[in-house]
C-alpha cells in the first residue's frame, strides 16, 4: 500500500512552534524532536516569529512567549478558531483584488488584511475610504453551492460584523442588504440632518421627495464578489470594511467608527471574532436569515429602494432566501434582490 504523506510547509511548522510556545516554555531540543525538524530550523522559526513582532524570550526553561503583536498575519492567525490562513499587506489597492488574484492561483480559505487600502471599492465601483486603523478584510473560500445562494454570505458577513461590533460595545444593526449602521435615537436627528446636508445632490436622489431620511451613520460595508458556473460557485470573496480605530474626520460624511462610538479596541481580537463568527454562520446556513432578521434595522420600516431600473417606496416586510427584501408598496408586494435602500421617517 502506498501512503501519501503531505509534507509540512514552513508556515505550518512556524504555526506549530507558536502553538507549542503558547502552552508554556519549551526547549529548542524538545521542539525539534516534537516537530521532527532540526534545532537550527527551530531557531530560524523563532527568529522569524520575533521579526513578526512576537516577544519570545530565551529563558532557562527554553523559549517563552511573552507578547503577541498588535496586528498582522501571524498575530491574527495566532489563536484564531477558524480554518483560515491570514495574509497581510501594509498598503494595497484593494484586499478584494488581492483575494481574487489568490483565487485565480487556486487558493482557498484565506483572509486578506490590509493596514490601508489605496483603492478600496464599494458596490458599483464606488470609493471606499480605507485609512490606517480600520479593518479591511477579504475572505476567500469555495462553497459547494449554486451561485444564486451567494447573497446569503453577504447577509452572514453583515451579521458577523454586527455581532462583533456589539460585543465591542457599539449599538450596531443592519440596513438591507449590506450596511452596518449605528442605531439612532430621536436625539440623533440633528446629526442625521447634518449628515444629509453633506450628501451630494446626486445622493439626494429626488429633491422633491419631502420624506426625511431616518438612519444612523455607517460603520461598515460589505462587497461580495464571485466567479462560477450556472450550478456551482468556483470562488467567493467577501470583502468587509469596518471603521474600527479610525477618526471620523478621515471618513466621508455620514460615516462613523468604533473609535468615535466607544473608543479604540484591539483590532487583532476584533478580526478574529469577525472571522470566527462568519465561519460559524457559513457552516450553519440555516442560522443566517433568522440572525439577520433579528439584527435588522430595515424590517418594519418605511424605505426607499433604488434598483437598476426603478425607485420603490414602501414598507419593508421581510427578507427571504437568499436575501431578497419583500416590500409592501401602494401597488402591491414587490421582491427586490439588489439595490440601494434608504430608511425614511414613518409615514
Ligand atoms: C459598501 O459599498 O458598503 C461596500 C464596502 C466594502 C469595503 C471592503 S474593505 C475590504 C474590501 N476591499 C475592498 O476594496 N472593498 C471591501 P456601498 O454600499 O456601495 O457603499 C459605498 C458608499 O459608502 C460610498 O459611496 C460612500 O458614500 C460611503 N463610504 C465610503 N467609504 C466609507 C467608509 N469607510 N465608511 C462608511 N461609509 C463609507
Amino acid at each position: 500500500m502506498v501512503v501519501l504523506c503531505k509534507s509540512r510547509s514552513v508556515n505550518d511548522t512556524r504555526r506549530a512552534v507558536l502553538e507549542a510556545l503558547s502552552d508554556g516554555a519549551h526547549s529548542g531540543t524538545d521542539l525539534a524532536a516534537d516537530l521532527a525538524v532540526s534545532r537550527a530550523a527551530v531557531w530560524k522559526h523563532v527568529e522569524a516569529l520575533r521579526d513578526a513582532g512576537f516577544a519570545i524570550e530565551s529563558t532557562q526553561a527554553g523559549y517563552e512567549l511573552v507578547g503577541v503583536p498588535e496586528y498582522g498575519a501571524e498575530a491574527v492567525e495566532f489563536g484564531l478558531d477558524a480554518p483560515f490562513e491570514v495574509r497581510y499587506e501594509e498598503r494595497t489597492g484593494s484586499t478584494n483584488d488581492v483575494a481574487r488574484d489568490l483565487a485565480a492561483d487556486g487558493e482557498s480559505d484565506v483572509v486578506v488584511l490590509a493596514e490601508e487600502q489605496t483603492g478600496g471599492r464599494g458596490r458599483l465601483d464606488r470609493e471606499w475610504a480605507s485609512p490606517s486603523g480600520g479593518v479591511w478584510a477579504s475572505i476567500l473560500f469555495r462553497p459547494d453551492r449554486p451561485p444564486a445562494t451567494v447573497p446569503l454570505f453577504t447577509l452572514a458577513a453583515a451579521v458577523a460584523v454586527t455581532d462583533t461590533a456589539r460585543e465591542a460595545g457599539v449599538d450596531a444593526g443592519i440596513k438591507w442588504p449590506n450596511d452596518v449602521l449605528v442605531r439612532t435615537t430621536p436625539d440623533a436627528s440633528d446629526r442625521q440632518r447634518s449628515t444629509r446636508d453633506h450628501l451630494s445632490t446626486e445622493d439626494h436622489r429626488s429633491a422633491e421627495d419631502s420624506e426625511d431620511v431616518r438612519q444612523g451613520p455607517k460603520l461598515a460595508g460589505i462587497l461580495t464578489e464571485m466567479e462560477g458556473e450556472a450550478d456551482r460557485v468556483s470562488w467567493v470573496v467577501v470583502g468587509l470594511g469596518v471603521n474600527v480605530n479610525v477618526d471620523a474626520d478621515a471618513l466621508p460624511p455620514g460615516a462613523t467608527s468604533v473609535r468615535e462610538q466607544v473608543g479604540d479596541v484591539e483590532r487583532r481580537a476584533f478580526v478574529q471574532r469577525l472571522v470566527e463568527r462568519f465561519h460559524e454562520l457559513r457552516s450553519s446556513p440555516g442560522e443566517i436569515l433568522p440572525a439577520w432578521r433579528d439584527h435588522s434595522l430595515t424590517l418594519g420600516r418605511r424605505v426607499r429602494l433604488e434598483t437598476v431600473d426603478d425607485v420603490l417606496v414602501g414598507t419593508a416586510k421581510s427578507v427571504e432566501h437568499p436575501g431578497a427584501l419583500v416590500l409592501e408598496t401602494e401597488d402591491g408586494t414587490r421582491r427586490v434582490h439588489a439595490g440601494d435602500c434608504e430608511h425614511l421617517r414613518s409615514a
